[in-house]
């Protein structure tokens, strides 16, 4: 029997998982879950094969430059990868791996509770119940926007867009989008394509921002593109905080320009722009796309799975380099 190879794991996983992980490898867990920081990681890695690794790591250039020789493969779980220097990993031989499919629904149907929180005003009115400030039903007591037979812009339609459109037509919104390359008709599903962003957000009532974080979109939403939307307008982003200017959003949620935000992501997570907590039209959450038992079991799976492949020899289904 050749010997285990060495995984080290960053952040502690589902129970099941870990039982994997624990009888194929020699896992190097960590229970408490605290985050390494990044030179911590790399010492933490000495000796190990590969690492299990999370979109809360950096693992950056001054990382894979400091990871040991051992180090032949490093699997995220999250679809996302804007964490780790690709190229870098690239230049080394290491393979990456990463998670698709498994969260697309999830992350899907969360983008929808944004949407609807957002809309509805669903954290103004918890806050009411929860706080014992409910003093009864009133004509026009949290008045909110209809969603139902509206335009939803879709910045980016890949799998995740492309499954949150799938919701949103069972609520008989209008899908718009924009992305790099126009879907074929089966996917398209009568959406219209918009090849440039900036169409598409002047037709939107509700935007859903579904796109990966790379240089082109970074803080893609700003001042002079929100400036662009309808007035009270929605904006919803279950992807990346980096995508959107913060400071310009907050202004325009202030001003009024902008109805409300349903925000998942934040940059610099869990440090969120401050001003988010202060506005009565944000309904915020704790990055939680993929948080449900299903898809954390399923991305785990899904890096066990890169990892069994790669160390057989095999190419790993998930494999970005
Ligand atoms: C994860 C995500 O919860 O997969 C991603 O890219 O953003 C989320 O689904 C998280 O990032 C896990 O690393």
């Amino acid at each position: 029997m050749p010997s285990k190879k060495t995984v080290l794991v960053t952040r502690r996983l589902t129970p099941s998982v870990e039982a994997r992980l624990a009888r194929d490898y020699d896992a190097r867990l960590n229970p408490a879950d605290e985050i390494y920081a990044p030179d911590k990681l790399a010492a933490a890695a000495q000796g190990a094969d590969a690492l299990l690794v999370a979109a809360t790591d950096n693992v950056g250039p001054a990382v894979i430059a400091k990871l040991p020789d051992s180090v032949r493969a490093i699997a995220t779980f999250s679809v996302g990868y804007n964490h780790i220097d690709i190229e870098g990993c690239k230049k080394r031989g290491i393979c990456v791996t990463y998670t698709p499919d498994v969260l697309t629904d999830a992350t899907a149907d969360l983008t929808m509770l944004l949407i609807l929180g957002a809309a509805r005003r669903a954290g103004e009115g918890e806050r009411m119940v929860r706080n014992g400030e409910w003093a009864g039903w009133a004509p026009t007591q949290l008045l909110g926007t209809h969603v139902t037979g509206k335009t939803l812009g879709i910045l980016g339609m890949g799998r995740i867009g492309r499954a949150v459109a799938d919701r949103a037509r069972g609520f008989a919104m209008r899908i718009h989008y924009s992305n790099r390359k126009r879907l074929p008709a089966d996917q398209e599903k009568g959406a219209v394509f918009h090849a440039d962003p900036e169409a598409m957000l002047k037709q939107a009532d509700i935007l859903s921002i579904n796109c990966p974080a790379t240089p082109e979109t970074t803080r893609f939403l700003d001042a002079r593109r929100i400036g662009l939307m309808k007035d009270g307008a929605i904006v919803v982003n279950s992807a990346r905080g980096a995508v959107v200017d913060d400071h310009a959003l907050i202004a325009a949620l202030r001003a009024g320009k902008l109805a409300s935000a349903g925000l998942d992501v934040f940059d610099r997570e869990p440090d969120l722009e401050p001003a988010y907590r202060g506005l009565a039209n944000t309904f915020l959450l704790p990055h939680l796309g993929s948080a449900t038992i299903e898809t954390r079991d399923g991305m785990g799976n899904k890096c066990v799975d890169n990892l069994d492949a790669f160390f057989a020899g095999r190419t790993p289904p998930d494999r970005l380099v």
